[in-house]
């Protein structure tokens, strides 16, 4: 196990520098800058890798293409079959470029907050959801839970396969906020019954989950007893750390240890069931002087974990 740093698209000099200054085993991507419109190229997949390694980080996964890549293939576009085609273009070339995780949802619109406000401690900014104030409703939708099932099958069926010969595995992060339906947007992936359901439908070892602690959290109490129970089905590719207070309809995030779960629990479970994957930052609170990416809520939590990790680590070896 060990300790990414993630959520950037720009892999620029200063970032890999800063992501080696915190000792990160490797990096994640997330919708990195990269030219096309459609799919991603090998070259330019393979020149991603090598400045990563540059630094001498991992390139552990990439998290999301944008989601123009795939939209209609999650509300049954018209473009759906040529976007799923090009998606299967840009498996192959991470395969070929040896890039071995990809990060997707199936959100049709997204993540949604209703806002960003200083509510963590001492006055650190932090993402806010109450459904009852979530203001403009979404394009009408002519879709429910049944129809994004029926195209979720109809893309896996064609991606998984191109996966598993690419030696790639993809990784479903949960709808966030993880309810029914957002904006009058109907989503999938807010239960934990139909990640089993899905699981069970997909034995492959190209279907697996980015298990995100926040969004998981969200959905209510017993979040240990679903990871658990995904980690021993050997399907959690990589774990996002980020702590959450409350459940839907109403939640804010918060600092790591504040919040729905226990980190120190979450970590020893992962030890205990031999979990060889990693785990990253997620959203972070905003500290005094952060702005954007927030370089010190990043290094806060990055920190966190990788005190957490070496103190468990050495625990057990006593
Ligand atoms: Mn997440």
């Amino acid at each position: 196990m060990r300790i990414a740093v993630g959520q950037f698209s720009a892999a620029t000099d200063l970032r890999l520098q800063y992501c080696q200054q915190l000792g990160a085993s490797g990096v994640v991507l997330n919708t990195p800058e990269l030219p096309g419109t459609r799919y991603w190229s090998y070259e330019d997949l393979r020149d991603l890798k090598a400045r990563c390694e540059r630094y001498g980080l991992r390139l552990e996964a990439i998290e999301n293409v944008p989601l123009g890549f795939y939209d209609h293939a999650i509300w049954g576009g018209p473009e759906r079959d040529a976007q799923i085609e090009a998606y299967q273009l840009t498996i192959k070339n991470m395969g070929r470029a040896g890039i071995p995780l990809l990060g997707y949802h199936w959100m049709a619109n997204g993540v949604i907050r209703t806002g960003w406000e200083p509510r963590g401690r001492g006055g650190a900014v932090v993402s806010v959801f109450q459904a009852d104030a979530v203001k403009a409703p979404g394009p009408e939708m002519p879709l429910d839970e049944e129809g994004l099932w029926a195209n979720y099958r109809y893309f896996m069926e064609a991606v998984l396969p191109v996966a598993e010969a690419s030696g790639v595995q993809l990784a479903l992060h949960p709808d966030d906020p993880p309810l029914p339906r957002v904006a009058g947007v109907p989503r999938l992936f807010y239960s934990f019954e139909n990640f089993q359901k899905a699981a069970r439908e997909y034995p492959s070892e190209a279907w697996g989950l980015d298990f995100c602690l926040g969004t998981w959290s969200e959905m209510g109490p017993g979040v240990l007893d679903k990871l658990r129970y995904f980690v021993r089905q050997r399907r959690v590719r990589y774990v996002h750390f980020r702590d959450v207070r409350g459940y839907v309809p109403t939640f804010e995030e918060c600092f790591l240890g504040e919040g729905n779960y226990d980190p120190v629990a979450v970590m020893q479970l992962l030890l205990d069931e031999g979990f060889d994957g990693f785990a990253i930052d997620d959203h972070v609170p905003l500290l005094v002087g952060d702005e954007g990416w927030g370089e010190r809520g990043r290094a806060y939590t990055t920190g966190y974990l990788q005190g957490l990790l070496t103190a468990l680590k050495a625990v057990r070896a006593h």
